[in-house]
């Protein structure tokens, strides 16, 4: 039986279309040949047989959007915010009733330990939004301006520490732009600094910052920096950072900070990210790299093994993701792929370490019709901003700072001990876990799992 990750608790059945969906060039590299034809639904794309049950059923406990209580949390404080009784909550500002956005200009040390720098001066800012003068924004004042910029997209939760993707969500917000042009910034501003509710303990601090640029602009086909306020079509709970998080779509999650309270705009171009103080490099983009989800840790020989996996797709897009098989280090002395990054060492992989391996391609899951998440029947509210209208099917797939499901059949194994491993090649070419390989900067080591395969 296929073991599931503890974090990947998300199941359900798909809808036989879906599998029917998987397309031809999928099924070609799982050889075709023990394929039969069947099938009563009329398949989305070209696909001549339906998959081998194996991995038909192994696919089918996969779902695309992360469950809100699925999401491996992140969320310092003694106590953890989320985790105060609901009247301290109120009280702190973490209810829709309660919650108020600061943005203000540096009063000089705020926002970091340097104070505003620069020959020009201090940031200038109009119609500061403060507590103290009564003009803080509320979250009546955000839904206003939701009336008429609110966006939703599917961006990854990931850490730059982490193994695997936190989650994947649906988020709405309304970009962070339109709340600091609230502000009248005039002069001076180049860095936005932000923190969230910290229990008034400034040790708890959690901050993040982001040049003003990105924050205006993003890349064409990019995404907005939003103040999130749903996951997945429902009001943002208190673990997930509610009732307003930052929610910054191509870096890592220390960029998402939660409880959001204050923004202050300012002239201090330095990071003054807390998570740089903790060693990462938080300017990283998210990068491409494949992780598994079930792979059984025995089986027969003879017996055909469906293993899964996801890829986070970074900046640099995905092509491929493949796996390996070799016979367990120790046994006929294999086990090369990846094993530098396996020990810890931080650094490229060399070429001898992955030449002497054969890597073979996986089967890349296509776009979900039930996208899951906990929406009603899986299906998207309209429209986020990689979908379509038109078609309502994604215009890029997979689409970057996401993550795809993969899926791969081994057959013919003979009895002996494996080493699976897994690696992405991404849209340029790159194999993980090139062309960034330090830890520092985003988690993307290679991962290998034992498998036993029985006479
Ligand atoms: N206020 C606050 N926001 C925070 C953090 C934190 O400790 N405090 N952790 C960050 C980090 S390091 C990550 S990876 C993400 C995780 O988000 P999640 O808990 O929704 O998965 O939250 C970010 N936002
Ligand atoms: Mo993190």
């Amino acid at each position: 039986m296929a073991e599931v990750s503890p974090s990947v608790q998300q199941h359900f059945t798909l809808t036989r279309r879906y599998f029917l969906g998987l397309g031809a060039a999928g099924i070609a590299g799982l050889n075709a040949s023990a394929f039969s034809a069947q099938g009563d639904e009329e398949p989305s794309v070209s696909f001549h047989r339906p998959l081998r049950p194996e991995l038909e059923e192994a696919i089918a406990k996969l779902e695309y959007l992360t469950r809100e209580e699925n999401f491996r949390n992140a969320g310092r404080g003694t106590p953890p915010p989320h985790t105060l009784p609901p009247e301290k909550l109120r009280e702190a500002g973490l209810h829709r009733d309660t919650w108020q956005l600061e943005v203000v200009a540096d009063s000089g040390g705020e926002a970091g330990e340097v104070a505003a720098v620069g020959q020009g001066g201090a940031a200038k800012i109009e119609n500061p939004l403060s507590k103290e003068l009564g003009t803080a924004l509320d979250f009546a004042g955000l839904m206003k301006l939701a009336e008429k910029h609110a966006v939703r997209f599917m961006s990854v939760m990931t850490c730059t520490n982490g193994r695997q993707p936190f989650g994947m969500g649906l988020w709405e917000g309304v970009p962070l732009r339109e709340v600091i042009w609230l502000a009248c910034p005039v002069a001076n501003v180049r860095r936005v600094h932000y923190y969230g509710y910290h229990n008034d303990d400034p040790k708890q601090k959690f901050q993040s910052s982001l040049p003003m640029d990105r924050v205006l602009e993003e890349p064409p086909g990019g995404l907005p920096v939003i103040l999130a306020y749903k996951l997945n079509n429902e009001w943002l709970t208190a673990k997930r950072g509610g009732p307003v998080r930052m929610l910054v779509p191509d870096l890592y999650g220390n960029k998402s900070v939660k409880w959001l309270q204050k923004i202050i705009l300012s002239n201090n171009y330095h990071i003054t990210d807390t998570y740089a103080t903790w060693n990462n490099d938080t300017e990283s983009h998210i990068k491409t790299c494949a992780r598994f989800i079930a792979v059984p840790k025995t089986a027969k020989a003879g017996q055909p093994i469906a293993i899964t996996g996801v890829a986070q797709v970074g900046i640099s897009g995905l092509s491929k993701v493949q796996y390996c098989l070799e016979a367990a280090a120790g046994d006929k002395g294999g086990g090369k792929a990846g094993r530098r990054a396996q020990e810890g060492r931080d650094g490229p992989v060399d070429a001898a370490d992955t030449a002497a391996v054969e890597w073979r391609d996986a089967v890349i899951l296509p776009p979900p019709e039930h996208w899951g998440g906990g929406l009603p029947n899986g299906k998207l509210p309209d429209v986020p901003l990689q979908i379509d209208p038109k078609t309502g099917k994604p215009r890029q797939w997979p689409f970057p700072n996401s993550i795809v499901h993969w899926a791969a059949l081994l057959e013919g194994l003979t009895a002996g001990r494996y080493e699976i491993a897994c690696r992405t090649i991404d849209a340029r070419g790159y194999a993980q876990p090139m062309p960034r390989p330090y830890l520092k900067s985003g988690h993307n080591a290679i991962e290998r799992v034992p498998l036993v395969v029985e006479g």
